[in-house]
C-alpha cells in the first residue's frame, strides 16, 4: 500500500494505531477514527481538555436516540431528525500550582505549553491513549507529564472511563483537576448543517451525590461528593437522558481531602463539575479517575435514567476492574470476529472491524435501532439507516446472527410506516424509506446544499426505492446463513412479502416493448435524479432496480410456497393476499424491462441519449472530481446530461450476485449474460463513475476480482484506505463510513473465497488476489460456531469445531467433500482438476477416538 496514500502522523501495528503530535488540521478526523463505542453508545476521540472549536468535535451518541427539528433555509420551513450529540461526559481540564508559585493557565494540546503529544487506538483493548507533555511554572526545566487511558465498556454497556494520570518532573506542589458533565452541546459536527436547527437538548438538571427524589443536592453533602450529574431530555422526541460521573483520585476512597486532596462540585443550570486539587511531590505521579453512566429512557429494566445512572457509577468498580473486565468482553468479540489478513491491508482490516464492532455489537442486539451510514462517529447523514447495511449484514450474519437479527427487527417493526409510505404514494406492498430514522418515515431531506454553489437544492434521493430490495435480500442472506426459519417464516416471510408487493404494483405493463417496467426512480448512482431538462424527478427502468425486483419477486413467490401451510394461511389472510397474487409476481419476475445501448446493459432506460462527459478536462481542471454533481452545477450546468455516475449501479449486481446467479437471473429476464458481455458492461462503466461514493470503489474491486483480477486491487487499496487517509477530503471527520468499512471485511470474506453459506453447505469459489491470497477467516455457519477457511495459493483449509453438530458439506466447483466437527480438511482449488481432500482429527484431550465415521482417506493436515 503507497504510504503517501495514508495519514502522515500515524504509525499502525498489528492492533495499535498511534498519531504522533497535535495536528489541528487533522483532528477531527482523527476523532472520528479513535471513536470508541460499544453498539448502545460511542464517543468520539475528542481531547478532554477542550470544547468543540473548529479543530474539536466532541460527540456522544446513543444507538437509536433521534429528535426532529425544524428550520428555515432557502426561504423554506424544512424538518430533520438527527441522531442526537449527547451532552460530553469527556471533559477534563487540568493546570498546576509549583510550590511557592501562581496557578498556571488550563493545559491544552492546542496551548503553547505543549512540547510533546501522541495518541495511541488499542484495537486489541478498546482504549485509546492519550500522551501529553507540558512545559510548566516560572523558570525552565519544569514539566507536566500526562497520560489518558480512555474506554466505553464492551461488557457493562452503559459505563465508560478514563484514567488521567500527572507526572510532576523537576518540580513539586499542586495539580488542579477540573472533571465535568458538559449538557451544553449542540448538533456542530459538519459545516453543510450550519444553517439547520442544532440545539436538541432541553430541561437540563444537574445536581451531585445520589439523586434521591431526582433533585440536586446542595450544602456540605454535595461539596463532599465524589459523584455529579446531569438530565436533560430530547426536544420533540423527548427521551430522557441521564449521566453521573464519579471523578476521584486513584487508590483513593471516601473523602479526598484525608488524603491531602481537595474535592469541590459546581452545578450550574447544563454542567456539572467537580474540581480536585491534588498535592504531587517531584518525580511523583498521581491518577485521577471519571467513571461515568449513561441511561435514556429507552433502556428497559431502570425505574428512570437518572437514578439508573447514579446508581451504575456508585456500584462501578475502580478503573484497574473496569479496564480488566472490559478487555475480557473485547477478548470474546474477537474470538466471534477472526479475520487474519497479512500485511498492511490487514491492519487496516482490523480498524474496520473493531469500527464495525464498536457500533453494532452483541448490545445492540437489545436495542431498537439500524445501522448508521456513518457510525455512531459522527453526525453526517444524521445518524440515519440507508441501504447500507446491504454491505454490513452479510458480515454480521456470519458472525453475529443475533446482531443481523436485530437490525431486521429494526425494519420489521417500522414495516407498517413503510406499508403507510407505498399506501400514500397509491402503491401496494412496502414502501422502505431512502433514510430512516426513529418511526421509519422518510427523512431524506427535501434540500441540499451544494457547497461549492451556496445553493440550496431539491434532492430526490428518496426516489431509491431499490432500498426496498437491499432490505428483503438481507432477510434472505440472513436466513440462508444462520437457518432461522423461525424468523424466516415469521417476521422474515411477513417483510419480504410486502417489499414484493410494492414491486409488483409498481411494475406497469408496456404493450409497446411488452415488458413491465418500473417507471420514476433513482439508482444507487445517486447523480442521475431525472431527465435532462425534465421538470419531473425519477428515471425509468433503472437496471438495478429492476433486476433486483425480479429477484425479490421470485424469492416471494418460493417462500410463499415453502411456508407450512398453516403458516401461509395464517400470513397470506392478514396480509390480504389473493393467493392469484403469487402467480402475477412470477410473471412479472420474468419479463421486467431491461434496457441495452451498444451492446451493453443501460443503466436506465435513456441513458443512451446523454452526452459524454469531457473526463480529462473536468480532471485537469478540478483534480478530485469525485462530487462532479456539485461541480456542474455550480457550472451552471448538470451531472444529469451526462453519461457519468457517482457510484457502481449496474456493476452492484456483480456484488450482490455471483455470476452464477446473475447470469441465471438475466436468463429468466430473457437475456444472456455472459463472462464477455458482462467483461463489457464493466469496461464500459468504470471509466464514466467517479466513484464519489466510498462505495463505489469496494463495489468495483467486487466485480473486478471476478471479472478481471489485475484491476481488482487498485479499487480495493481505495476501498481499504478510504477513511483513513480520508480520501473524499474531510469526510471521514464527520464520521465513518461503515458500509465501505463492513465491506471491505464481508470483500475477503466472501468475495475473495467466492463463499456462499446456503442450507446445504458452504460453497466456495476463491479468487485470491495476489495482494490478498493468503488469509484466514472465522466464521459461524449455523450452529457450527467457529469454522476456520484458510486460504493459500492452491488450496483452501476448512476446520470444523468439535460438536455434535452434523458435518459441514463444502463444495468447491465440481467437486463436493464433507468436513465433520472437530476435523480440518485441506482441499485443493480448481485448476488442477477435482478437489482432493486431505483429512486430520483434531481429538480435544479426554475425547474419544472414532466417535464419527471417518472422513475419506488422505494424508494429515499440515498446517
Ligand atoms: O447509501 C449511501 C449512498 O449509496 C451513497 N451516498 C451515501 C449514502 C449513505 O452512506
Amino acid at each position: 500500500m503507497s504510504p503517501a496514500r495514508t495519514d502522515e502522523g500515524r504509525t499502525a501495528h498489528a492492533w495499535t494505531w498511534t498519531y504522533d503530535g497535535f495536528d489541528p488540521e487533522r483532528e477531527r478526523l482523527r476523532e472520528a477514527l479513535c471513536t470508541l463505542g460499544n453498539g448502545y453508545f460511542a464517543t468520539r476521540g475528542a481531547a478532554s481538555e477542550t470544547s468543540e472549536g473548529p479543530s474539536h468535535s466532541p460527540g456522544t451518541y446513543a444507538a437509536g436516540c433521534y429528535n426532529r427539528l425544524t428550520s428555515s433555509v432557502a426561504g423554506r420551513r424544512v424538518e430533520n431528525e438527527d441522531m442526537v450529540n449527547l451532552p460530553n461526559w469527556l471533559p477534563l481540564r487540568y493546570r498546576v500550582r509549583p510550590e511557592g508559585q501562581r496557578p498556571g493557565p488550563w493545559l491544552s494540546p492546542g496551548g503553547p505549553e505543549l512540547v510533546e503529544h501522541g495518541q495511541t487506538l488499542d484495537l486489541r483493548h478498546g482504549t485509546l491513549t492519550r500522551r501529553s507533555l507540558y512545559a510548566v511554572g516560572e523558570g525552565g526545566g519544569r514539566r507536566l507529564r500526562v497520560e489518558q487511558r480512555r474506554l466505553v465498556h464492551m461488557g457493562e454497556p452503559h459505563l465508560a472511563a478514563q484514567r488521567t494520570s500527572f507526572t510532576a518532573e523537576g518540580w513539586a506542589g499542586e495539580v488542579e483537576v477540573e472533571a465535568a458533565i458538559d449538557g451544553d452541546v449542540r448538533n456542530t459536527g459538519v459545516e453543510r448543517y450550519a444553517d439547520l436547527a442544532n440545539l436538541h437538548l432541553t430541561r437540563w438538571r444537574t445536581g451531585a451525590g445520589a439523586a434521591a427524589g431526582g433533585g440536586a443536592s446542595t450544602g456540605s453533602a454535595a461539596a463532599r461528593s465524589d459523584t455529579v450529574w446531569l438530565s436533560c431530555r430530547t426536544l420533540s422526541s423527548h427521551i430522557r437522558i441521564a449521566l453521573a460521573a464519579r471523578t476521584r483520585v486513584a487508590g483513593l476512597h471516601g473523602t479526598a481531602s484525608r488524603h491531602g486532596a481537595a474535592s469541590r462540585t459546581r452545578l450550574t443550570d447544563r454542567q456539572a463539575v467537580q474540581t480536585l486539587t491534588i498535592p504531587v511531590a517531584s518525580g511523583g505521579t498521581v491518577s485521577v479517575d471519571k467513571t461515568v453512566a449513561l441511561y435514556t429512557s429507552h433502556d428497559p429494566a431502570i425505574s428512570g435514567p437518572l437514578t439508573a445512572a447514579t446508581e451504575a457509577v456508585r456500584r462501578a468498580p475502580d478503573f484497574p476492574r473496569l479496564l480488566a473486565s472490559h478487555q475480557r468482553a473485547w477478548e470474546r468479540i474477537w474470538r466471534r470476529a477472526a479475520l487474519d489478513v497479512p500485511g498492511e491491508s490487514g491492519t487496516i482490516l482490523r480498524l474496520h472491524l473493531f469500527h464495525v464492532l464498536q457500533t453494532l455489537s452483541p448490545h445492540t442486539a437489545g436495542l431498537d435501532a439500524g445501522v448508521p451510514a456513518r457510525g455512531l462517529h459522527g453526525e453526517a447523514y444524521r445518524g440515519h439507516v440507508f441501504w447500507d447495511e446491504l454491505f454490513v449484514l452479510p458480515y454480521l450474519n456470519l458472525h453475529f446472527p443475533e446482531v443481523s437479527r436485530a437490525l431486521l427487527r429494526y425494519r420489521y417493526r417500522r414495516l407498517p410506516a413503510a406499508c403507510r409510505a407505498a399506501r400514500d404514494a397509491g402503491r401496494a406492498g412496502a414502501m422502505y424509506p431512502w433514510q430512516s430514522g426513529s418511526d421509519g418515515r422518510e427523512e431524506s431531506q427535501e434540500l441540499h446544499l451544494n457547497p461549492r454553489s451556496g445553493r440550496w437544492l431539491p434532492d430526490h434521493s428518496r426516489l431509491q426505492h431499490h432500498v426496498g430490495s437491499a432490505v428483503a435480500y438481507n432477510v434472505w442472506q440472513y436466513a440462508e446463513a444462520s437457518g432461522d426459519t423461525e424468523y424466516l417464516y415469521g417476521e422474515g416471510a411477513e417483510t419480504l412479502i410486502q417489499i414484493a408487493r410494492f414491486w409488483a404494483d409498481s411494475a406497469v405493463w408496456d404493450p409497446s416493448l411488452e415488458r413491465y417496467r418500473v417507471r420514476g426512480v433513482v439508482g444507487p448512482d445517486e447523480y442521475h435524479d431525472g431527465y435532462p431538462d425534465s421538470s419531473v424527478p425519477g428515471l425509468d427502468d433503472n437496471t438495478y432496480t429492476n433486476v433486483t425486483a425480479a429477484w425479490v419477486l421470485t424469492r416471494a413467490r418460493e417462500l410463499g410456497r415453502a411456508l407450512p401451510p398453516a403458516r401461509r394461511r395464517e400470513l397470506f389472510e392478514r396480509l390480504g393476499l389473493d393467493p392469484a397474487e403469487p402467480d402475477r409476481w412470477d410473471d412479472i419476475a420474468h419479463r421486467l424491462h431491461v434496457p441495452y445501448h451498444d451492446g451493453v446493459i443501460s443503466q436506465f432506460d435513456g441513458y443512451a441519449d446523454l452526452g459524454e462527459l469531457d473526463w480529462d478536462r473536468y480532471r485537469k481542471q478540478y483534480g478530485d472530481i469525485r462530487r462532479l454533481d456539485r461541480i456542474l452545477e455550480a457550472e451552471g450546468d448538470s451531472v444529469n446530461r451526462y453519461k457519468a455516475s457517482k457510484q457502481a449501479d449496474v456493476l452492484m449486481l456483480g456484488h450482490l450476485f455471483p455470476p452464477r446467479e446473475l447470469a441465471g437471473l438475466f436468463r429468466q429476464l430473457g437475456h444472456r449474460l455472459d463472462d464477455e458481455s458482462w467483461r463489457a458492461t464493466i469496461d464500459y462503466y468504470l471509466p464514466r463513475t467517479s466513484h464519489g461514493s466510498t462505495l463505489s470503489a469496494l463495489v468495483s474491486a467486487w466485480v473486478l476480482a471476478r471479472a478481471r483480477r489485475d484491476e481488482a486491487w487498485a479499487y480495493a487499496e481505495e476501498a481499504l484506505v478510504g477513511d483513513v487517509a480520508d480520501i473524499q477530503g474531510g469526510t471521514t471527520a464527520e464520521g465513518i463510513h461503515l458500509g465501505a468499512m463492513a465491506g471491505t471485511l464481508d470483500f475477503v470474506q466472501r468475495c475473495l473465497t467466492g463463499l456462499e453459506a446456503r442450507g446445504d453447505g458452504l460453497r466456495l469459489d476463491p479468487a485470491p488476489l495476489p495482494q490478498l491470497s493468503k488469509f484466514r477467516v472465522g466464521i459461524r455457519y449455523r450452529h457450527h460456531w467457529d469454522v476456520d477457511l484458510r486460504i493459500r495459493a492452491q488450496r483452501i483449509r476448512v476446520a470444523v469445531p468439535e460438536s455434535a453438530e452434523d458435518p459441514v458439506r463444502v463444495v468447491i466447483g465440481d467437486s463436493e467433500s464433507t468436513v465433520p466437527p472437530g476435523t480440518a480438511r485441506w482441499l485443493d482449488l480448481p485448476g488442477d482438476g477435482v478437489s482432493r481432500a486431505r483429512v486430520r482429527r483434531r481429538r480435544p484431550p479426554g475425547r474419544p477416538r472414532d466417535r464419527r465415521a471417518p472422513g475419506p482417506p488422505g494424508s494429515s493436515d499440515t498446517d
